[in-house]
């Protein structure tokens, strides 16, 4: 099949999980066309079997705001054409799934039938969607999908709460390449950041308010104050870093705390760490916590969206309540200090990543792609 799939370029989120569903098609003998405004992170080597398009948006002193979604439209018009794409499937309801209906309305004359799928990636519905300023346009977009997915139950059943919804939405989860996300001897890192053979804490995410990562400083002290040698790596970057960056210096912590910054490899970093800590204030999967789990990393994470979906409490790390700080830095220091009890954890982390696993998470978008089309 032609496949094309639209979606963000960033570093995390849904991104990643449509460059690398694009790369597992790819190797079942698709051709894929990734669109994108620019090359995703994870589009990192060439290959024969996916072309990348990028969006290109000219500039006119009339536009302050140049307009994307018509751009990508007409990309998306000049791929079913000429690219003949089997299935269009975009990532991210914002602006992509508009874009695409867009684009069938001005094929519609010519008789296209390319099914429009449309994943469901988090903050598309639980954040900006729902915001009154988008509502009936991401309600009509999603209605006009011809298939619908979502990334976890709780993302499904808060798109029906949310949303006048009357398409059947399919869970269709985050998924984990279990061979590169795995955990492998970097201890030469390790020695060099702990010394002392300190425990390693670690955070990736993109820094957003929502990620709450003054939290993850927060519950740092408190391990640390709870008398745990240890060091926390905060992994990535974005607007709430000063913050984080602030915190560690109020509470005088900063020999304790590394800034590394965005990293292409982190299943490096997993490596040599002890724990992940995600205490988000809202997650519809939380695919940051697979692949630390699929590098058998316990994780304390808040009890909030898909992440009891993922992280089961008791079995590979622990929930706690929003904003529990001392929840959060209570449970790190029972994981961090039995050992018995962190290697329970961390062979629960790496079966529970193991039902993810990316190849059966493809074959099922692959079986949905089919059934979509035989419904048109
Ligand atoms: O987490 C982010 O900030 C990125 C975001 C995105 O939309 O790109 O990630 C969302 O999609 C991921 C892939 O499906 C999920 O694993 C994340 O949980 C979800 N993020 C949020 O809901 C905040």
């Amino acid at each position: 099949m032609n496949i094309g799939i639209v979606c963000y370029p960033t570093f995390g989120g849904s991104g990643v999980v449509a460059t690398e569903l694009a790369k597992g098609l790819a190797n079942r003998g698709h051709n894929l066309h990734i669109i994108s405004y620019a090359q995703p992170a994870r589009l990192d080597s060439f290959r024969t079997d996916i072309t990348y398009h990028e969006v290109d948006l000219s500039t006119y002193p009339l536009f302050e705001f140049p307009p994307y979604d018509l751009a990508l439209a007409n990309m998306m018009v000049n791929l079913i054409q000429f690219a003949n794409l089997d299935i269009l499937h975009v990532h991210y309801a914002i602006p992509h799934a508009t874009s695409a209906y867009l684009a069938k309305q001005i094929l519609n004359s010519k008789a296209s039938k390319v099914p429009v799928i449309t994943t469901l990636h988090g903050t598309d519905i639980t954040l900006i969607g729902s915001d009154p300023t988008y509502k009936q346009v991401v309600d009509f977009s999603i209605n006009q999908s011809d298939g619908v997915t979502a990334v976890s139950e709780y993302l499904k059943n808060e798109t029906y709460r949310l949303f006048d919804i009357e398409k059947e939405i399919r869970v269709i989860p985050n998924f984990i390449d279990l061979e590169r996300f795995k955990k492998s001897k970097k201890e030469h890192f390790k020695k060099a950041i702990c010394p002392e053979g300190e425990k390693i804490v670690t955070h990736v995410s993109n820094f957003r308010e929502v990620k709450r990562v003054t939290d993850v400083v927060e519950a740092f002290s408190k391990i640390l104050s709870n008398g745990v040698p240890a060091k926390l790596l905060m992994v990535g970057d974005g607007p709430e870093r000063p913050k984080a960056e602030q915190k560690c210096r109020s509470l005088g912590i900063c020999n304790h705390v590394r800034f590394l910054g965005k990293q292409e490899q982190v299943e490096e970093v997993l490596s040599i760490s002890d724990l992940f800590m995600i205490p988000s204030g809202s997650e519809t999967f939380g695919l940051a916590a697979l692949e630390a789990m699929s590098c058998s990393v316990p994780i304390v994470s808040s009890n909030i969206g898909g992440l009891p979906e993922v992280n089961i409490h008791g079995e590979t790390g622990f929930l706690c309540e929003l904003g529990d700080i001392e929840c959060l830095g209570n449970c790190a220091t029972k994981i961090l200090s039995d050992e018995n009890l962190h290697a329970k954890m961390a062979a629960g982390a790496r079966r529970r990543a193991e039902f993810f696993e990316m190849d059966k998470v493809v074959t099922v978008y692959e079986e949905y792609y089919g059934e979509i089309q035989s419904a048109m």
